[in-house]
């Protein structure tokens, strides 16, 4: 019997596409081509598309449920999609055919695809890192579901006013979204609140409110359609649909509460990715996902199940940070009190299921719930959480006394995770080891081997094949096809670094794309930039740790040297920055509009023009990421050692040929150690150093007074500069570097100025620029998310992948 090939079912002609296309334009938008908007044609392909997904996802369910194969389950709060379109048909291999046969339909697939808005269901790093591992989990064949909250309102849009952060709902779902199928029938009721009750043994909580979980389905498919995922995300609705007797009285708003209530769940996503801020509503969400989750991995067990205490033979569960760390107490929840386990099996079976991931080490952003609000919340979890502690406190007597989950009327979710879990991982090597060090060094000791390494990693597919078409179609016709799937062959490239002919397609393959970059700019922030110039970019989230301010003062030193000595050869550059600050970050915000304030009066100045632009796009996200990334010469990975977990976009930058400029944190370690030292511009204190340099009372106000160009600038910022109309707006900025300066901008200042200084001597010689940069293409193939979802199928989830790579 010739085993079912669904990759072959992909081949299609112009002419079916074509009228596939042209059905949906008439049957499910109910337009006639003549008529059609922008809208109608994209939904047309984009349903088009998803019918083609539709077989590889019935078969990978089919083999799934035939085989009897274990699943993964991805629970994370965020899922940083971005765009769809573009990436579904690439993976189906039918990019080109859409461009050629929109095309002769007089219709622009670019258009298209610009028409369509981002999935904004996440803050950053945490959720597009959710997102390649759900693209790879498709493509590499791991069997997995991704469950998340399917928010109305993702992360907000951000404009600027006056150089402000200004913020705006997102409104994502305020047209179709043709990629979800909703499953109405896949409901499960959330409880929150109430109380327990223990009669004769059996304990029951009694919820004072519930709402109803609904999934909506987005099939995830993967390289060349040959598997295909399901991303399940949850919907709040109310229990009861509206209050007819209180609407008869009259009293209509009350009519409409449980609705209203309900829907808040679901309704916007916390824009916060540095501070925990313990609103209850955020504990809500947190349950709300976690034990909608549980409630359908346990349904899907028991159709084709009976003993749950084998749970974990065909169950992994992956705890996106401790956001669902409240799995652990609703597991042992679900098989206790609904299905009848003692405790300690339940336990041990929750603790093979879960498994943890640490994503930050700054204590601000771990979370640590008030056991009052935790009591309130979720009194039943409450008492398992004590449950759990004592049993860890018996169970390992030498556990240190300010050791424990529940510690100062706190719930510690980190522990809690730990606690629960058969394996904890760090992204990085350096942050897996601080891990050890800093944040869980008693537990470690108590549990050696526990805590482990899986360092990140991001989908070629979006973050170059599509997102990088100039330089992907150089390296098919320089390595041939495969590489897509299989990045380790990035390193055939290296052959032909010393081809001057392949090095200047590399380089025309960079400046075609910056070119592209120049105009988008030009319309996005009305500055004008030599797409000759180097394009120096730093672009992620907005926090004093990423250090975009030691970025700006280093701008502004430059810009000071240029105007003092203006017939100076200067290597040209265009400075681009992006990236949103949480609604509530004050400091953060301060750097965005010291930012926009220094670029407006750099942009205007004459003297400096040709060697020096600052440009800010706002609103940045993952499509304007696809966008800047493959036109970057330099990317800007210059966090203070300790702080950057990972970085992913340091990955999709070295992917795409540009050079970094970084210290010795996250990833920048390994990416440094694969591309090699001399492919990398390394400055600054390293992890030891700067921790030990932080004991040093006066280490900011020394630094400053021994770099006189830091001097002279935080001097300008200080008495106004560039803010004329408000000189001392910056009074608190500068106070701040001069006396406390925590992730020590002042004592790398020098070292960055210098490595800047390198950065201007290579880019002077483009062939040898060029040359390293394409060993940075070359030597990346290691930070492929399907290298890093491998290593969880081996290390945490005991999972075999389903498709064999050859194939
Ligand atoms: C409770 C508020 C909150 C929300 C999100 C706190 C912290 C977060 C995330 C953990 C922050 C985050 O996105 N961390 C980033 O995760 C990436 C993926 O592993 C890493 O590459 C980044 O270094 C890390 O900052």
């Amino acid at each position: 019997m010739t085993k079912h090939d669904p990759v072959a079912d992909l081949a299609l002609s112009s002419e079916t596409l074509e009228a596939e296309i042209l059905r949906h334009l008439k049957f499910t938008l109910g337009k006639d081509p003549s008529h059609a908007a922008l809208y109608d044609w994209r939904m047309a392909v984009s349903y088009t598309l998803r019918d083609r997904v539709v077989a590889p996802w019935f078969a990978a369910t089919r083999r799934t449920w035939a085989e009897d194969r274990k699943r993964v389950y991805y629970l994370s709060m965020e899922f940083l999609i971005g765009r769809i379109l573009q990436d579904a048909a690439v993976n189906l291999g039918l990019n080109d055919l859409i461009d050629d046969v929109l095309g002769r339909l007089g219709v622009s697939f670019s258009e298209l695809v610009e028409d369509e808005p981002d999935a904004a269901l996440g803050n950053g790093g945490l959720g597009r890192l959710a997102a390649c591992y759900m693209e790879s989990m498709a493509t590499v064949g791991c069997p997995g579901y991704g469950y998340g909250i399917r928010y109305e309102h993702g992360l907000f849009r951000q404009r600027f006013e006056g150089g402000r952060q200004v913020e705006a709902p997102e409104d994502w779902l305020n047209t179709r979204n043709p990629w979800e199928f909703d499953r109405p029938e896949v409901a499960y009721e959330i409880g929150f609140k109430g109380h327990v009750e223990d009669r004769e043994g059996r304990v029951r909580w009694i919820p004072g409110e519930t709402v109803v979980a609904t999934a909506h389905d987005t099939p995830v498919i993967g390289w060349r359609g040959r598997w295909a995922n399901t991303l399940r995300l949850w919907g709040a609705k109310p229990t009861t649909l509206f209050d007819l007797g209180r609407f008869n009285r009259g009293d209509y708003a009350a009519a409409a509460e449980p609705e209203a209530l309900a829907r808040t769940l679901s309704r916007v996503l916390y824009p916060d990715d540095t501070t925990y801020q313990g609103k209850e509503l955020r504990l809500k969400q947190e349950f709300f996902l976690t034990s909608a989750a549980l409630q359908d991995i346990i349904r899907r067990f028991l159709d084709t199940h009976k003993d749950l205490t084998k749970l974990a033979d065909l169950v992994a569960v992956q705890m996106n940070d401790t956001h669902p760390a409240i799995a652990g107490p609703e597991l042992i929840r679900l098989l206790c009190d609904e299905h009848a386990m003692d405790f300690d099996t339940a336990l041990s079976i929750t603790q093979r299921v879960l498994a943890y991931t640490n994503h930050t080490l700054m204590p601000e952003a771990l979370e640590r719930w008030a056991t009052y609000l935790m009591g309130s919340v979720l009194p039943r979890h409450m008492q398992i959480i004590e449950h759990i502690d004592s049993w860890h406190r018996r169970t390992f007597p030498n556990r240190p006394h300010w050791v424990g989950i529940v510690k100062h009327h706190e719930v510690r979710m980190g522990d809690l995770a730990f606690v629960t879990s058969h394996k904890v991982n760090g992204v990085s090597a350096l942050h897996t080891d601080l891990v050890k060090e800093t944040l869980f060094p008693e537990l470690n000791a108590l549990h050696p081997g526990r805590i482990i390494n899986q360092t990140n990693g991001v989908t070629p597919r979006r973050w170059l094949r599509m997102a990088n078409p100039a330089l992907s179609s150089l390296i098919t016709e320089t390595i041939g096809e495969g590489w897509e799937d299989d990045a380790d062959r990035l390193t055939e490239l290296e052959a032909h670094v010393a081809d001057a002919g392949f090095l200047d397609a590399f380089g025309a393959a960079k400046r075609a794309n910056k070119e592209r970059l120049v105009a988008w700019l030009k319309d996005e922030t009305g500055v004008s930039a030599d797409p000759a110039a180097m394009f120096d970019v730093q672009v992620k989230r907005i926090h004093e740790y990423k250090r975009q301010l030691m970025n700006l003062l280093q701008t502004v030193a430059d810009w000071h040297v240029m105007r003092e000595a203006p017939n100076g050869n200067y290597v040209p550059r265009v400075k681009i920055f992006g990236g949103k600050a949480a609604p509530g970050y004050y400091a953060a915000k301060q750097i965005i509009r010291l930012i926009n304030d220094v670029a407006r009066v750099v942009n205007e100045d004459p003297v400096t023009r040709d060697w020096l632009k600052i440009a800010y796009p706002p609103n940045y996200n993952v499509s304007k990421a696809e966008k800047l990334i493959p036109a970057a010469d330099l990317s800007e990975q210059i966090s203070t050692a300790g702080k950057e977990a990972s970085g992913t976009g340091n990955m999709k930058f070295a992917l795409n040929g540009a050079l970094t400029i970084g210290t010795l944190d996250g990833a920048n370690v390994e990416i440094r150690e694969r591309v090699g030292a001399e492919n990398f511009f390394l400055f600054g204190l390293t992890a030891e150093e700067a921790a030990r340099r932080r004991e040093f009372q006066d280490h900011a106000r020394s630094a400053i007074l021994a770099s006189q160009p830091l001097q002279d600038v935080l001097q300008m910022i200080a008495e106004g500069r560039f803010s004329p109309e408000e000189p001392n707006r910056y009074h608190d900025l500068v106070h701040n570097i001069w006396n406390s300066d925590y992730f020590l901008v002042a004592s790398d200042f020098d070292a960055y100025s210098a490595a800047q200084r390198e950065v201007d001597a290579l880019y002077a010689r483009p062939a040898d620029w060029a040359r390293r940069a394409a060993l940075n293409t070359a030597r990346m193939g290691f930070f492929s998310s399907d290298r890093a979802i491998r290593g969880y199928m081996k290390d945490i989830w005991s999972v075999k992948p389903a498709l064999d790579p050859e194939a």
